[in-house]
């Protein structure tokens, strides 16, 4: 090769690195303007508990206050819809997509789509599987709790106060799930660490109620000794409750509830002491959600991950924040 087309050659070669780099470069969450009003798109995942119902009035609140327009989804409990869902709001050129992904890994298309199609997607409450898509390259960001330290939470509230019971049964959420994924393993490992407990059983209600009742009728039935419930959420600690009573023992007593939620009629519940203590995941998205699209519009960097507040329930605090509890 000549000294002339040595040169030529390397210029060729660093220009196509630079068109590679610029190419990489544009697989970046998509841009999104200012403007004095956006047509938002909200993908619900399912609304069966007062948990997505604050969730869904909150996003609704927020959006009329500012005189968005919203194009509010409910998924219905269906992976598969919520990507149909989000494939029509993409159809409807909205200019945000904020997605509660039902699972981790069946939601990933909906967020690859979006993209795409330059519209800047923000996870709300559940996660998508970290292997798959990126925070501030295929989605902008996770809003939500964290979900591992709620396990956490529980599992440290047990270290301290369960008394000498010992056996715990696990009512995880719908199978799939970040919360659920999340909230077992800060549990185990917290638990594991604290010592001297075991976990007799670890099975799905789905964050269900009734599901719930049946897992946990079911569930202590094979484990009568059986003193400890964690439930991954109100709902089936809920259904745990009737699954106690109708076996003829005392919840609160005989065995200790736990959850994660901290809704009305949950918190109610440990004022009554038939729940132990709940860890509550915070459902008021709306102001924070929107607070993050508008920085998002004004070219500030986002975080990764913009982490909720949550408190905590037990027989100290209950009867004085019941009327905060959503
Ligand atoms: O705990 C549960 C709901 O994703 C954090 O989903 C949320 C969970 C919440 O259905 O009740």
């Amino acid at each position: 090769m000549s000294a002339f087309s040595r040169r030529t050659f390397l210029t060729v070669a660093t220009t196509i690195g630079a068109l590679t780099f610029a190419g990489m470069a544009t697989a970046q969450v998509p841009a999104l303007k200012q403007k004095d009003t956006y047509k938002v798109g909200f993908a619900q995942t399912e609304s069966n508990n007062p948990w997505r119902i604050a969730q869904t009035e909150s996003m609704k609140a927020e959006a009329a206050r500012l005189g968005y327009q919203l194009v509010y989804t409910d998924a219905a409990g269906s992976a598969a819809k919520q990507v149909a869902d989000v494939n029509s709001m993409i159809a409807q050129g909205v200019d945000v997509i904020f997605l509660a992904p039902r699972e981790e890994k069946p939601l990933i298309p909906a967020v690859m789509a979006a993209k795409k199609a330059g519209i800047p997607v923000i996870l709300l409450d559940r996660s998508v599987d970290p292997k798959l898509a990126k925070a501030g390259q295929d989605y902008l960001t996770f809003i939500g709790s964290d979900f591992v330290q709620e396990g956490q939470r529980v599992a440290e509230w047990l270290a301290k106060n369960a008394g000498g019971k010992t056996k715990i049964i696990e009512l995880e959420g719908t199978t799939g799930s970040s919360p659920a994924n999340d909230r077992k393993k800060g549990f185990d490992e917290a638990i594991k660490a604290a010592g001297g407990f075991e976990i007799v059983a670890s099975q799905s209600g789905d964050f269900a109620r009734d599901k719930g009742r049946q897992v946990a009728e079911a569930l202590l039935q094979a484990h009568p000794d059986a003193d400890i419930i964690y439930a991954h959420n109100d709902e089936m600690a809920i259904g745990a409750i009737s699954a106690i009573e109708a076996a003829g023992k005392v919840p609160g007593k005989d065995i200790l509830v736990l959850s994660i939620d901290g809704g009305k009629e949950a918190v109610g519940l440990v004022a009554e002491g038939k729940i132990a203590a709940v860890v509550e995941c915070n459902p008021r998205f709306g102001p924070k959600a929107f607070e993050t699209m508008a920085r998002y519009a004004k070219g500030e960097k986002i975080e990764p991950r913009v982490i909720n507040d949550d408190k905590f329930y037990d027989s100290s605090n209950a009867k004085a924040e019941l009327a905060n509890a959503y």
